[in-house]
């Protein structure tokens, strides 16, 4: 298992890195590798540093710089990224994972640049590639005018990444399918003043108060609760029957969209009743897509919120 994580701006791929360290048979990862990364490494150094906090040992490697050229993200603002040395070569280390197995779980939490990188140089490899990634959004369906932020981040990369690997799993939860006026708590949010996020900023263990004060700054900068998004995504790859799960033709364009074609809208409508709420508005309000490479991907339409926070709290260990 390998983890592509940017981890240091929301904190759900914090949450990620906890699990994983703390339960390595269940989540064996070898490698964490970081994505939409600073110039200084901010997000390497934080994830070495809260690996180190759990007690349990994952080689922590920076990966791509961000497009962005980002000097520092929210973690390294809040003083929560040690100033340590980190490897830099994580593309070569996905390489070496991936020469080593022939195939391994890989869980994108973030932009795909640096799987984009490694299958640049070893194409042959995309077919030992189990990728489960989180979003992107579905053209029409999505409440807001920009693409989903993983995907467009590097679109570029993550289109074709999705094209080179085999039936990727998408996993879209609450508010990647839209937030069309949905409860005023997110089922997978996680608030300062929830039972969770409470535990969180007053533990004395010292992963979760990383996590903790990770949220707090979250919180601070303007957001109302961090989303358990890529946890979801790292569960999926182990208990899929938490997740509603169909396999469709789609386009994925160059912003970052995911287009269904007829073909999938013709077979979403097929679903039983209730199925198809999260995708409806594409479906309704459906065009011709983009004349571009079809992807056959594996798409979530429902997750099981309740018993994905439940298992979250439990393997954190709260
Ligand atoms: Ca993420």
């Amino acid at each position: 298992m390998i983890i592509d994580s940017d981890a240091g701006t929301d904190p759900d791929d914090t949450c990620v890195a906890i699990l994983v360290a703390r339960h390595r048979s269940r989540f064996p990862a070898e490698l964490m590798i970081t994505n939409d990364e600073t110039t200084k490494w901010a997000k390497a150094r934080f994830l070495k540093a809260l690996v180190e906090a759990t007690g349990h040992d994952i080689p922590v490697a920076g990966g791509l710089p961000s497009l962005k050229k980002r000097e520092d993200d929210l973690a390294d603002k809040a003083g929560l990224s040690p100033d340590i040395e980190v490897d830099r070569d994580g593309v070569a280390k996905i390489i070496a994972v991936l020469d080593a197995h022939p195939g391994v779980d890989y869980i994108g939490l973030g932009a795909l640049t640096n799987l984009d990188a490694a299958l640049a140089q070893r194409p042959e490899l995309a077919k030992r590639v189990r990728l489960f990634q989180m979003g992107p959004a579905v053209a029409g369906g999505f409440q807001r005018a920009r693409a989903q932020y993983n995907a467009r981040i590097d679109p570029g990369a993550f289109a074709r990444v999705l094209r080179q690997v085999p039936t990727p799993t998408l996993i879209a939860t609450h508010t990647t399918w839209g937030n069309w006026g949905g409860p005023a708590k997110l089922p997978l949010g996680v608030y300062p003043d929830d039972d969770l996020g409470k535990k969180l900023i007053s533990t004395d263990r010292r992963d979760l108060a990383l996590y903790g004060r990770h949220l707090a700054a979250f919180v601070a900068s303007g957001k109302d609760c961090s989303i358990l998004h890529d946890p979801a995504t790292l569960l999926a790859s182990q208990e899929p029957e938490l997740f509603d799960l169909v396999e469709v033709d789609v386009i994925i364009d160059d912003q970052g969209w995911i287009h269904l074609t007829r073909e999938a809208c013709d077979a979403l409508r097929c679903l039983e009743n209730g199925r198809i709420g999260c995708v409806e508005k594409a479906i309704t309000g459906w065009s011709d897509p983009p004349d571009q490479h079809r992807v056959r991907v594996r798409m979530s339409l429902a997750a099981e919120y309740d018993r994905i926070r439940a298992r979250v709290i439990e393997l954190l260990g709260v």
